[in-house]
């Protein structure tokens, strides 16, 4: 989300919310999102959106330029295809492998109200699954600068944050998978993410099994 709010040129009030303390448990945020997740947008009058690209889908409509989500039908069902596998094969292999491997989410192996134990297995399929996604975005990106086509996406935004995340588990795409590496460089060469990197801190992943 502040990835797709860099692009745009929005910038909005902001509440931290200190995830390592917990705070996303206690009454007060609850009682904002009861999935117990961030982010979430409030809007005036009250409304409170608290899915990433419901979110997005928000700005896409008030600040259509520049378009992240496609202006012609092609262009935007390419993006959802490609936002979507990224999102499958690459951010929830990646939060299998991670939530289930650091000792940090012990009994915290979803996000969410529910504490979960970790499953070693998952953690193993998680990493086997992001080599797999790093070998495919390899062969998408063979042939075209971005992950929907010609222009930079909600889709590269997606792709580029999995890959980002899985880098700092240590999880690192081969040196060989040339068109991975050069996608990756064009992208996180963007004014916007050179402001707003995927990830700002491991820090802000860090949550405490709850009480
Ligand atoms: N579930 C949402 C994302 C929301 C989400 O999972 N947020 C994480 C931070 S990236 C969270 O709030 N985690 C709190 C926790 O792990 O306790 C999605 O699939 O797009």
């Amino acid at each position: 989300v502040r990835l797709f709010l860099a692009e745009k040129g929005v910038t909005l009030p902001t509440i931290h919310v200190d995830l390592p303390g917990g705070e996303h448990f206690g009454a007060a945020f609850r009682a904002i999102n009861p999935e117990g997740t961030v982010p979430v947008l409030e809007l005036d009058g009250g409304i409170r959106i608290f899915d990433p690209i419901g979110i997005c889908r928000y700005f896409e409509h008030t600040h259509p330029d520049p378009p992240l989500m496609g202006r012609t039908a092609t262009e935007k069902a390419l993006i959802e295809q490609w936002h979507r596998w990224a999102e499958r094969e690459g951010f929830y292999a990646m939060m299998d492998a991670f939530r289930n491997m650091v000792p940090r989410m012990k009994g915290r192996a979803l996000p969410g109200p529910d504490n979960y134990e970790q499953i070693p297995a998952l953690a193993e399929r998680g990493k086997a699954r992001v080599l797999r996604y790093y070998k495919r975005l390899d062969e998408i990106l063979a042939d075209r600068p971005y992950m929907a086509g010609s222009t930079f996406s909600l889709a590269d935004i997606s792709a580029v944050a999995a890959v980002d995340f899985a880098r700092r588990e240590g999880l690192e795409p081969a040196a060989g998978a040339t068109h991975l590496h050069d996608w990756f460089e064009r992208v996180s060469a963007r004014p916007a993410y050179q402001t707003q990197p995927a990830l700002v801190s491991i820090d802000m992943l860090t949550t405490e099994p709850r009480k």
